[in-house]
Formats: C-alpha cells, structure tokens, sequence
C-alpha cells in the first residue's frame, strides 16, 4: 500500500513539474536531525542529528562526458567512526550501479567502490575526494561507465558506526533523500544530458 501511495505521489510531482525536470543538476535538501539508528530489537529510532551521518544536501550534475555527486553534511569529522556514502544510479535503460565510499580512522581520505547489482566493477577514471573542512563526499564518475545514460536518478544515504573496540557502540544512518523515514526508496527527479 505504502508503495502505491508513494508511486501515485511520485507520479503528480513529475507531471506538477514538467519544465524542472529537464535540468542538468538537480539539488536535493535534507533536514537536521533525522538520522535514526537500530536498536537490539532491530527497531529504527530517530536519534537527532549525528556527527558523520547528517545529510544536509546533495547535488547531482550530469555533465558531458561525467556525472558528479556531491554530498554535504551537516557535520563531517575526523574521528573513530567508520563512515560510509552510499550512491545508487539509475539510468534510463533501467542500469544500476553502486557507488560507495568508505573511510575511517586508518584511511581518511577514503576508497571508492562502483557495484553492479551482482558484483563490484570497474570503472575506469572515477574518482572521490572527501572534505571534512567542506563537510563534503564529493564522486566523479566518467559517463562510459553508466553506458552514456540520457538521464539519471539517484539514492542516497549516509551510514555512520561507530568506535568498533566499544561493544556499545550503535550504528547511524540518514536517508538523504529529503524525507523523515530512513525506508524511503523514492529516485531523485531526471537528471538530463
Ligand atoms: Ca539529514
């Protein structure tokens, strides 16, 4: 039910929306303070805005030979948290690609990994960088590597977990896609060549 819903929803955005969807970068806000985490039971609690999970924006731009993704945080910093960026791709023929990056405490800068939907890629000329003083996870990706789409949709999400030697530590995670519930699945809008 809740799909349907969030189907017909999708569907009256795009048709309100015409001439918006039709740009080359697209834009997504995201509150402060919907990060949630999981309890011993498995259930997801909201938990306020967390250093390393907080999403604030990203942005996509579907450039000419490269698709870039920027996402920005609330707060970004060097601690002992492992800390994950999380991008899906979808193209207009219907392909998916992961992209994630990964950092922690004994590799700051991060390491980028490109999946398909049964195994990791690769992709030759991708590229990451990660500010902490911009707050930002910022990934380049060469078009051939996404079959040269017409237009893109994206997802995206934040994880963060924390000192792993401390059995108590919990992990957090944001879904940046503008909405309170860490389930959403909902696409960006079309971001066009
Ligand atoms: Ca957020």
């Amino acid at each position: 039910m809740r799909r349907i819903f969030v189907a017909a929803f999708t569907a009256a955005l795009v048709i309100a929306t015409p001439a918006v969807a039709e740009a080359r970068t697209a834009h997504i806000k995201d509150a402060k303070g919907d990060v949630y985490t999981m309890t011993g039971q498995g259930e997801l609690v909201k938990v306020g805005s967390i250093p390393n999970a907080d999403l604030r924006r990203t942005t996509i731009r579907h450039r000419a030979h490269r698709v870039v993704v920027i996402g920005k945080y609330f707060d970004l910093r060097k601690n002992k948290d492992f800390i994950t960026y999380a991008v899906q791709l979808r193209t207009n023929t219907g392909l998916t690609r992961d992209i994630l990056v990964d950092a922690n405490p004994e590799a700051r800068r991060g390491e980028i990994h490109f999946a398909g939907p049964k195994k990791e890629l690769r992709c030759k000329g991708i590229t990451h960088r990660i500010s902490y003083r911009a707050n930002t996870v910022r990934i380049s990706i060469p078009r051939s590597c996404l079959k040269r789409p017409r237009y893109i949709q994206a997802q995206v999400m934040a994880v963060a977990v924390g000192d792993l030697t401390d059995p108590n530590s919990s992990f957090f995670l944001d879904n940046g896609m503008g909405k309170r519930i860490p389930e959403n699945e909902d696409w960006s809008r079309k971001v066009r060549r």
